[in-house]
């Protein structure tokens, strides 16, 4: 778990043993209550024809708006009737086992602090937004709450077999930066774009970042970078498809991937099925204007 993230007003606060913590929607000030409004009618407009359907059809059926920051608990009422998932409020990152053990039992850990006003644009941790905004919204689509809770589940055996760092990709290209194929063309899934104003825009429609075909081995294998804009999406054809391809034993999978190199985060390499290939004109540049 990485201490070194900025510590927010809920750091201290007290925490169960599984690092939830409460709310406390009542002190949220009407300055935070307005940064969420804003923060949601800026991502609402941006997503509009580029977030994926069963995201946009999520918003209005969970009832997210600019109506304040969400109460958790009231928010998950409404969730856990869809597709049995909660949300659990939690002061920042929570260690990898605690994680994984939520997300196996339909829990999805989610920061009750909001961005500072200086962090409006760009920001490190997940706060609420880029937690409820950007990844609740799929819980509520049954297969991908289905692919969520096999996730956690594969977390905690991929911890045994010292296989974290694959899991870990298979999260970050999909979960955080996924993209999926839709009738009329490309959209976005994935937590990390949909809550980020100017990735949404340029994972679907800049020219540098490669475009790939999902491949589990081929994307277990490739690494990522955490502070500027992705260099490769991955495409799915459909939530089904995800769920399937994970549907195996990753011990497998691990033991095929432990014996390949690793693929750089840019690289095109033979097998891949290439949706677009990157110019890499952005990263070239110097890249680094990645905003969450
Ligand atoms: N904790 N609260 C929180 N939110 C996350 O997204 C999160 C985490 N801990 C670990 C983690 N993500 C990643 O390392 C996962 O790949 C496990
Ligand atoms: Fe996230």
């Amino acid at each position: 778990m990485d201490t070194a993230f900025a510590k927010n007003r809920f750091s201290g606060a007290p925490r169960a043993a599984d690092f939830t913590i409460d709310q406390a929607w009542d002190t949220y000030s009407a300055a935070e209550h307005d940064r969420w409004d804003r923060l949601f009618r800026r991502q609402r407009e941006v997503t509009k024809g580029r977030a994926c359907a069963a995201a946009l059809e999520a918003m209005a059926a969970l009832e997210l708006s600019p109506s304040g920051i969400p109460h958790m608990g009231r928010l998950s009422d409404r969730l856990e009737k869809l597709t049995s998932w909660r949300i659990v409020p939690v002061a920042e990152l929570v260690p990898d086992e605690i994680f994984f053990e939520h997300l196996a039992n339909r829990r999805f850990p989610a920061g009750a602090f909001i961005r500072p006003e200086a962090e409006f644009d760009y920001l490190q941790e997940p706060d609420i937004f880029h937690d409820i905004f950007g990844h609740v919204p799929l819980l509520a689509n049954p297969v991908f709450a289905d692919f969520m809770q096999a996730y956690g589940k594969g977390g905690q055996r991929a911890m045994k077999l010292g296989q974290l760092h694959n899991l870990a990709r298979l999260y970050w290209y999909t979960v955080e930066f996924g993209l999926i194929q839709e009738t009329d063309g490309l959209r976005i899934y994935g937590a990390g774009i949909l809550s980020s104003p100017q990735e949404t825009v340029f994972a679907l429609e800049d020219a540098s970042p490669n475009r790939i075909g999902f491949d589990l081995k081929r994307l277990m294998r490739t690494k990522y970078i955490i502070d500027d804009f992705q260099q490769t999406y991955f495409v799915i054809d459909s939530f089904e498809a995800l769920l399937e391809a994970c549907y195996q034993d990753f011990g497998n999978v691990y033991a095929e991937v432990k014996g390949l190199p690793d693929v750089e985060a840019g690289e095109v390499v033979a097998g891949d099925c290439v949706v677009t290939r990157g110019s890499h004109a952005y990263f070239d540049a110097g890249g680094r204007s990645r905003k969450l």
